[in-house]
């Protein structure tokens, strides 16, 4: 029985419906500091939570006979540089809360870091999967400490925690929010809405990417991993592609000839994705529990436009 934090978000809201198919639609507790129309929100248990209110995050997870706690709620990287207290509180208040939940009630336990758990200093290309981290953006540091914190709660209390460093994520069905990868959503939206983007991340900014779908069974997969094959918990790089805006815009107009891409750079957020990694190594992922990714770049965006398509013109398929 799954307790999801933050399940209304870019990936929970996709990872609850997943869930709910493998586990039953009453063994996933969905829950969130707002409700909406989504189909996490309503095909299945949900409760309103602050994952900041330590009692809440307990009585959430007790009510619901957790045996798992899948900690999602977060402020990402734009939104963390713009209220950096606001996000160590959230961020970090609200990861204590969840793994002290877990840990009185003996459950496994997931929360994602990423790839900005990597800055300066660190190799770009073929990033390791054990090597320096020193990032200096907020969010980085909430996602450093929050390995640490859920390696700690491992070695200390022998509590299952397990994460993923994910690059950015692409998904059509809830918009992610405050990123700095969102550049790549927002150009899907944007090529099958009106045939163009401005793009505010710079040509030749290289990033790692992957499809919701991967994102969604790699969680699944690591989490049923067996225990005594893990030599890392805390946590692993995966990744799909390495693509820059460019190549992005390249493989949409194989299907929309005529998109056009531009750029108004937003200095903030390119200064993030400047601290992060090019291309990271995610050998230990394969190795250790058997990841691997099943969409590339090309197959990625024939989905994703075939998905948006359907969303704006429920009759009408693609051109
Ligand atoms: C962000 N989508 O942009 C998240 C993610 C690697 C990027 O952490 O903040």
């Amino acid at each position: 029985r799954i307790l999801v934090t933050g399940a209304l978000g870019q990936i929970g809201s996709e990872l609850v419906v997943k869930l709910r198919e493998l586990y039953g639609e009453e063994a996933v507790l969905a829950t969130d500091i707002r409700s909406n129309s989504s189909e996490a929100a309503q095909s299945g248990p949900f409760r309103l939570l602050d994952v900041t209110a330590a009692d809440a995050v307990f009585e959430a997870a007790k009510d619901h006979r957790a045996d798992t706690i899948i900690h999602l709620a977060a402020l990402l990287s734009a939104t963390a540089e713009a209220r950096p207290l606001l996000a160590w509180q959230l961020n970090m208040g609200g990861l204590v809360n969840a793994l002290e939940a877990a840990r009185a009630l003996g459950c496994q336990f997931f929360t994602p870091s990423s790839i900005a758990a990597f800055g300066a200093g660190t190799p770009k290309v073929g990033t390791p999967q054990d090597t320096l981290q020193r990032p200096l953006t907020m969010y980085g540091v909430n996602k450093v400490s929050g390995e640490l914190l859920c390696d700690y709660y491992f070695a200390k209390y022998g509590l299952d925690t397990r994460g993923i460093r994910f690059p950015g994520l692409i998904s059509h069905s809830a918009p992610p929010g405050g990123g700095t990868t969102d550049y790549a959503v927002d150009m899907y939206v944007e090529a099958v809405r009106q045939g163009a983007y401005t793009s505010y991340i710079a040509k030749g900014t290289f990033l790692d990417m992957m499809y919701m779908p991967d994102a969604i069974r790699a969680v699944v997969q690591l989490m049923e991993a067996d225990a005594s094959r893990l030599k890392h918990r805390n946590a692993f790089n995966v990744t799909a592609m390495s693509v820059d805006p460019e190549a992005i815009a390249a493989s949409i107009r194989r299907h929309i000839p005529h998109f056009e891409l531009d750029y108004d750079v937003d200095p903030v957020r390119q200064s993030i994705a400047d601290e992060w990694p090019d291309a990271i190594d995610a050998t230990a992922a394969a190795e250790e529990w058997g990841f691997r990714a099943e969409y590339d770049l090309e197959r990625m965006t024939a989905d994703m436009l075939a998905k948006l398509e359907e969303k704006r013109r429920p009759d009408q398929k693609i051109s």
